[in-house]
């Protein structure tokens, strides 16, 4: 599957590139490309220049807004970020457009951090455009969510998370959650933290993407995943991960040959420990349970994909996501390891947003009740949707 990439603002622009230097990775090491192009789109004209992998030209590092904020960024002030967005629309589509590569995109993937101005007042409004002027091409989002210290000691961290959400869910076909504060290494530096977090956030495609792209016969997979089965996959609130089990080897035993019964069971057992993994690395803690739609993509060395190991993986998968409607693939090309990619989408019911809505109800009814002079009145929580304001056209 091939993905046409716009991160917008710093951490979508980061990410961004990020998914540029994979695609470098699959050209090289795979001899195909996963990502058809990639922009990154921002009112901070220092923040594009800080970019490494994106090319340089200026229809790929595209500055927006900039009269009206002298390339300084829109100091989280979503909906000025959401204003510039529909005013220099025009810029980003242009670019989109002339595009060498764009007939073969399959799909939009745009990134953007919930709680920031010009990201995330500027997904819900491009989504919007691209859905309306690219009818049948699914436009996916990739949402950041903040760090739970950003929540305390940010005003606008929560009313600009709510917002976002809300206007995406209403315009993109499916939206990636990415939960910053799972990623957190509290002994590392805040920018190392953020570095890392990036490569983890786009490791979890490297598979997914490349196994539809394999044309040579030995690295098809016996059931492929291809783009087809990723877009039907994707709806609504969706989240991804990636587990791993390393595979051992005896000395003296050519690959996947075990003598001994036990060992055999103990070593399937492991290599579906992997999709245990990719469950605990979910970019957002959820309940599977709670998922209508899932995929999972199996990737090992050719010799070790096994009958048993894939039917170990589906069934863990079944267990612990009983509501969900399972797609699957197996990829014979991956080295000295059993990966599972797995997404779960559809997801019904998400903690972590609902909470996101409900604060931000509470703090718009606080501010109101103060300007009416009034006192702080007791909401009902199912009016929460409503009264959340949207960012779009
Ligand atoms: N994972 C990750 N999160 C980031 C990164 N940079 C910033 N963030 C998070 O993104 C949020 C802030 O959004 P930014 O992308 O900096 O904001 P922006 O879209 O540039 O908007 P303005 O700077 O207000 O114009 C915070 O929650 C940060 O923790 C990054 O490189 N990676
Ligand atoms: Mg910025």
């Amino acid at each position: 599957m091939k993905i046409l990439i716009i991160g917008l603002g710093q951490c979508g622009g980061r990410i961004a590139d990020r998914f540029a230097r994979l695609n470098k990775r699959a050209r090289s090491k795979r001899g195909f490309d996963i990502i058809s192009d990639c922009f990154a789109v921002n009112t901070d004209v220092a923040d594009l220049s800080g970019l490494s992998t994106i090319k340089s030209d200026y229809k790929h590092r595209i500055s927006i807004g900039g009269q009206k904020t002298n390339g300084h960024g829109v100091g989280k002030i979503s909906e000025l970020g959401a204003e510039i967005a529909k005013q220099d629309s025009d810029k980003i589509i242009n670019a989109v457009r002339a595009s060498e590569r764009f007939p073969e995109t399959d799909a939009f993937l745009l990134i953007a951090a919930a709680a920031g101005g010009t990201g995330s007042g500027a997904i819900g409004v491009l989504s919007q455009y691209l859905k309306e002027r690219y009818i049948g091409k699914p436009v996916y989002n990739a949402i950041v969510l903040p760090f739970r210290q950003e929540e305390a000691t940010e005003a606008r961290t929560i009313y600009n998370t709510a917002v976002c959400l809300k206007s995406v869910y209403l315009v993109a076909d499916a939206i990636f959650l990415i939960d910053n504060d799972r990623y957190i290494n509290k002994n590392s530096t805040m920018l190392n933290n953020l570095k890392a977090i990036n490569a983890r956030i786009v490791e979890p495609f490297y598979n997914l993407l490349c196994a539809g792209e394999e044309r040579v016969p030995k690295y098809v997979g016996s059931k492929m995943l291809d783009a087809g089965d990723i877009i039907q996959t994707l709806v609504g609130w969706t989240v991804i991960g990636e587990g791993k089990s390393p595979i051992r080897h005896r000395i003296g035993l050519p690959f996947g040959t075990n003598h001994d019964f036990r060992d055999k069971m103990a070593e399937t057992g492991k290599k579906a420990h992997a999709m245990d993994q990719a469950i605990g690395e979910l970019s957002l803690t959820c309940s599977p349970k709670d998922s209508r739609r899932a995929l999972y993509l199996i990737s090992a060395p050719h010799e070790e994909m096994s009958m048993e190991v894939i039917k170990e993986i589906g069934d863990h998968l079944r267990d612990v996501a009983p509501n969900a409607l399972i797609r699957s693939g197996d990829y014979p090309r991956q080295k000295k390891s059993v990966a599972v990619t797995l997404i779960l989408s559809e997801i019904s019911a998400v903690r972590k947003i609902t909470g996101y809505f409900t604060k931000a109800i509470d703090l718009i009814s606080v501010v109101k009740a103060r300007q009416q002079g009034l006192q702080y009145p007791d909401r009902k929580l199912e009016a929460i949707f409503d009264d959340i304001p949207i960012l779009l056209g």
